[in-house]
Order: structure tokens, then C-alpha cells, then sequence
């Protein structure tokens, strides 16, 4: 029996289409924070590199392992590092972006469960196209930037 004409066509418009893929936002070196039991906040880190020739904006994240993930940044204020959060992230065309301790990150708050070490914790990125992405972020033991006060003060 010969495949009729239209399915060819629709395997065609398939693999016509898969090359769209390859300027998604590629996501590395994803990690979570452990706290200890019962601590309310945690924090994810990752490195987020944007292949497509137009800008990209991260404008929110979630995961079941936290009520809301808020995307923070540091900044000094007179000489003071305080933690503000961002209202989204641009990750220029071609460019990176880099989310570590003393910086850029994503602040889980109203943690749902422990996050042990060994773990890993599903997040699912939102990004202004419309479009979103989830990845496995591993729980592991991160230090704090050194002369961070990463207090995590917010109103
Ligand atoms: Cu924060």
C-alpha cells in the first residue's frame, strides 16, 4: 500500500519545521541551592545562552518545589549589596547570561518540600515569545558569594 500524497506532504512540513528548534534558549549548568529543613526561600542558578538572532527576555519561572519563583538581582546601594528583583531578564542575540550567587538568580519562595542535596528540582522558564522551556535544575550544596549579604530582605 503507498502512503497517500498528503501524509508525504505532512512528514515533509515536519521535518520543514524542526530546524526552528535549534534557536531555543540553551540552558546549562543548572543548579539549586539545598537549605536546611524548613528554611521558607532557596535559590536557583544557571547559565542561559540565546543562539536566535533576535533578543530574548525571561520573564518568569515556576516549579512545584515553590509558591513563586521571583527573578532577583544584586545591585550595591551605598555601598551595600542588596538583593531587588528584576522584572525579567534580556538575553541579547547571541549572547549570554549568567545566573550565579551574587548576582543574577531565581529566588523560590514558599518552598514546598526540602530540597536535599542530590535531588533535582523541575523548573519551567517562561520567556516573552510565548514560548516555554523546563528543565531539571539538581539540588547541590552552593556557597554565598563572599561579602554577600544575601539576606534576603525583600518587602
Ligand atoms: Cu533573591
Amino acid at each position: 500500500m503507498k502512503l497517500p500524497r498528503q501524509l508525504l506532504a505532512a512528514v515533509g512540513l515536519i521535518v520543514v519545521t524542526l530546524p526552528a528548534l535549534a534557536d531555543a534558549v540553551v540552558i546549562e549548568h543548572a543548579q539549586v541551592r539545598a537549605v536546611p529543613p524548613g528554611s521558607p526561600t532557596s535559590a536557583a542558578f544557571m547559565s542561559l545562552h540565546n543562539p536566535a538572532e533576535r533578543d530574548v527576555r525571561l520573564v518568569g519561572a515556576s516549579t512545584s518545589a515553590a509558591e513563586v519563583i521571583e527573578l532577583h538581582n544584586h545591585q550595591s546601594v551605598d555601598g551595600v549589596m542588596q538583593m531587588r528583583r528584576a522584572g525579567e531578564i534580556a538575553i541579547p542575540a547571541g549572547g549570554r547570561v549568567e545566573l550565579a550567587p551574587g548576582g543574577l538568580h531565581m529566588m523560590l519562595i514558599g518552598l514546598t518540600e526540602p530540597l536535599v542535596e542530590g535531588e533535582s528540582v523541575r523548573i519551567e522558564l517562561e520567556f516573552d515569545t510565548g514560548e516555554t522551556q523546563a528543565l531539571q535544575a539538581p539540588v547541590k550544596r552552593i556557597l554565598e558569594q563572599s561579602g554577600n549579604d544575601h539576606a534576603h530582605g525583600h518587602q
